[in-house]
């Protein structure tokens, strides 16, 4: 492939949505079904806590009246029966790792509750969903809330569906950032391994990619946009970087050093500019760079040349290694609200930034409230921000 161009590689996540998504909108909410393990009621009643603990800014400055307990909740809303600690992938014993990749894969034997087409299986609904409207939650306010609890319905769906029991894992990928293909994530053992890119090179893949074909999900088949083999691309990093300036720089885009900066930020909407690397030359940020680095699913399928579907990153959910760096990208979010004053903040922009991508021609900016509603197009009910502010909440019920 030719040389690439950071402004390229930025735009990744954000062109192709105003063309595709207009009618995958409308016909979805028609077709939106309960799902049966999920407690409408209960989580309607815990939005109405959250709102209403979150709107009392005096609540807020005093740390002894900003407890939730303190202000009592609504009778109706649930308690946590326990706190679930998750853990990093290496933490999980073989055991857990085994029935983790089987729990996974089961999803594809599920059906959807109506939520997506083409595909009826619960596995494509999570891509199908995550392709819809993209722009409502990513690169704005949105975005770590949204997949916070995209997150948790994957792992919901894990436990309720396939039999999954237990913790959500995520991939510290701080720890591989000087050699990530050399990740235990991506090992080729065929019961507890994602698996590496594989042998097969797909030609349909307009930017270079090859079939995954070992590991626990060797020859895996997905179903957004148009069937195809799970796919990834491990040279993508060096052929788009054949001086190894950027391969630097996409290193250092999730060294710990750059977790320790990331922490750093002064309000929720800086966090959330500094995950995205939206704000540095070179560096693209903890949550973009394990996406670009590969190419394949987790990028997007840029293999559909000349399609709508072509350099859209919507899709990346369907490579699985997406919910342990979205869980991971949430563990930072979760680490940083830790600081005083921080749990319950929310700011920034409902708009995707238009600051730092001037050249989108994006809508006027709209401030984010935490009365914002975060979309799920059928898988769960659509609910306002606040909610997702504090994990060890109802009905989140999970710590790190
Ligand atoms: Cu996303």
């Amino acid at each position: 492939m030719k040389h690439l161009h950071l402004t390229n590689v930025v735009l990744l996540f954000v062109l192709p949505s105003f063309s595709v998504t207009v009618t995958q909108a409308s016909s979805l909410s028609s077709r939106a079904q309960k799902i049966p393990w999920i407690d409408y009621a209960g989580i309607e009643s815990a939005a109405r806590d959250a709102l209403h603990h979150v709107v009392d800014r005096r609540a807020l400055a005093d740390p002894a009246a900003g407890s939730i307990a303190a202000r009592g909740s609504s009778s109706s809303t649930p308690k946590c029966k326990k706190i679930e600690k998750r853990k990093e992938w290496r933490q999980l014993s073989r055991a857990e790792k085994k029935d983790y990749m089987r729990a996974t894969k089961c999803l594809q034997t599920k059906g959807n509750y109506g939520i997506s087409k083409p595909s009826d299986t619960l596995y494509d609904a999570f891509t199908q969903v995550h392709t819809t409207d993209q722009l409502d939650f990513h690169i704005n306010s949105a975005f770590m809330l949204w997949h916070r609890w995209f997150g948790w319905i994957h792992h919901q769906a894990l436990k309720y569906e396939c039999g999954y029991s237990g913790p959500a894992p995520f991939w510290n990928v701080s720890m591989d950032y000087k050699n990530p293909f050399g990740s235990p994530i991506y090992s080729t053992d065929p019961e507890i391994g994602f698996g590496t890119h594989g042998t097969i090179v797909r030609n349909e893949i307009g930017l270079g990619g090859y079939q995954v074909d070992n590991g626990a999900f060797a020859n895996l088949k997905v179903n957004i946009p148009i069937p195809h083999y799970l796919t990834r691309n491990f040279s993508y990093w060096k052929d788009a970087d054949p001086t190894g300036v950027w391969g630097t720089a996409l290193g250092e885009s999730f060294s710990p050093k750059q977790v320790n900066w990331v922490l750093t930020s002064p309000t929720y909407w800086d966090l959330e500019i500094n995950m995205d690397g939206l704000n540095v030359t070179g560096n693209f940020g903890i949550h973009d760079s394990p996406h670009y680095m590969l190419m394949g699913d987790l990028n997007g399928p840029g293999w559909v040349a000349n399609t709508p579907w072509a350099l859209n990153g919507t899709t990346a959910p369907n490579d699985p290694v997406f919910w342990l760096h979205h869980q991971n990208v949430d563990r930072i979010l979760w680490t940083w609200q830790q600081q005083p004053g921080k749990q319950w903040e929310y700011n920034g922009y409902k708009t995707s930034d238009h600051i730092r991508l001037p050249t989108l021609d994006l809508p006027p900016p709209v401030p984010a409230h935490p009365s914002d509603i975060l979309p799920f197009h059928g898988l769960g009910p659509d609910i306002p921000a606040a909610l997702a502010l504090k994990t060890e909440n109802w009905p989140l019920c999970y710590t790190f």
